[in-house]
């Protein structure tokens, strides 16, 4: 078994940074061999925690160099394939951050590509699954302790959002998430969605028309709605509400110190996702390693998963701009990802 994995970083930005760090400091068996980064002021900064690591401008060069064992690809989600491809033509084992790919097309491509190797070797960057309250709201679903679920509510608040994001990401960048975690968590698929459009916040951008109601059904009948927040100032808040036949399961609060000041009760809320959900990608990539170390490669939601995902989003932005419900259709999961 593999004690020292070398992973190449692809991306330094925002979570390829986390990632380095995370690798650096918090992972056993492995550390940054590379960071692959066009920007190279970029680049160098993030070598400053992994000093064993060499830069590259491509994950080609990377490979050519013999530089590295498995790949976790942090760039945006349109730079996807560029990545995988190359990474799964030298039979790299691969953790994509979420989305696999933009778009089901490209998604496809993907799976096409990866079938023609012996096993799965991409696992797909969804780590709500990893975080320990979802982790442990599936467990009590799957379990009928509180009856069958009927209904989940979910909100999903950002304080804001960069320039970069447009109306379109509510569903491609955010909603992603919770597209991936409901079925996961209710143990059923989404089969349709409809999008509804309450009154905006004009305290955020006007361009983007939020918040947004998502409503999905599930293939057992369970019902959904997700608030999709991305201008609510105070705080980051993803939260969850499962109401069953004879009781409900709350997950998501703000919790930690409680302080009694200046006439007022309060608990810390968190400022970005990096924080609420640190436990969550730290299991992840551990899990990731582990797999990849022991010869399993994968060892979360895989690339199938991923194209569900991105079906899922092409029929939620279809359901933006359009009115009544959208279906979501899939086809039959190949037993290559059983
Ligand atoms: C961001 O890209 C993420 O992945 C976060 O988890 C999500 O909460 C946020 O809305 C996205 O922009």
């Amino acid at each position: 078994m593999n004690t020292n994995l070398r992973v190449g970083v692809v991306g330094a930005g925002l979570m390829g940074a986390d990632h380095i760090t995370r690798i650096e400091n918090k992972i056993s068996g492995a550390h940054v061999s590379a960071i692959i980064e066009p920007d190279a002021g970029r680049a160098e900064t993030a070598a400053q925690h992994a000093p064993a690591a060499k830069t590259f401008a491509r994950l080609e060069d990377a490979i050519e160099a013999d530089a590295v064992d498995a790949v976790l690809v942090a760039v945006p989600g349109k730079f996807h394939e560029p990545v995988l491809v190359p990474a799964l033509e030298a039979g790299l084992p691969v953790m994509c951050e979420k989305p696999l790919t933009p778009d089901s097309e490209s998604s496809r491509r993907i799976l096409d590509l990866e079938q023609e190797l012996d096993r799965p070797h991409i696992q797909v960057g969804f780590m709500r699954r990893f975080d320990p309250e979802y982790k442990a709201l599936r467990e009590l679903i799957e379990s009928r302790e509180s009856g069958e679920l009927l209904m989940l509510r979910g909100v999903h608040r950002n304080p804001s959002v960069p320039d970069s994001y447009d109306r379109k990401m509510l569903i491609t960048d955010s909603v992603v998430h919770e597209f991936d975690v409901i079925p996961w968590l209710a143990g059923s698929p989404v089969v349709s969605v409809e999008v509804r459009q309450p009154r905006s916040n004009s305290l955020g951008r006007e361009d983007l028309r939020e918040p947004i109601l998502v409503i999905m059904e599930l293939a057992n009948g369970v019902l959904v709605d997700v608030e999709m927040n991305v201008s609510i100032q105070f705080g980051y808040q993803v939260g969850t509400e499962a109401v069953f036949e004879k009781g409900l399961a709350r997950i998501g609060q703000a919790s930690g110190i409680q302080q009694w000041r200046e006439g007022r009760y309060f608990l810390n809320e968190h400022a970005d996702f990096t924080t609420r959900f640190a436990e969550a990608y730290d299991v992840q990539v551990q899990k990731w390693v582990d797999a990849v170390n022991d010869g399993r490669l994968v060892d979360g939601p895989n690339a199938w998963d991923g194209y569900v995902v991105a079906v899922s989003c092409e029929a939620g932005v279809k359901a933006l701009d359009a009115a009544g419900v959208v279906p979501v259709e899939t086809g039959e999961r190949p037993s290559f990802y059983a």
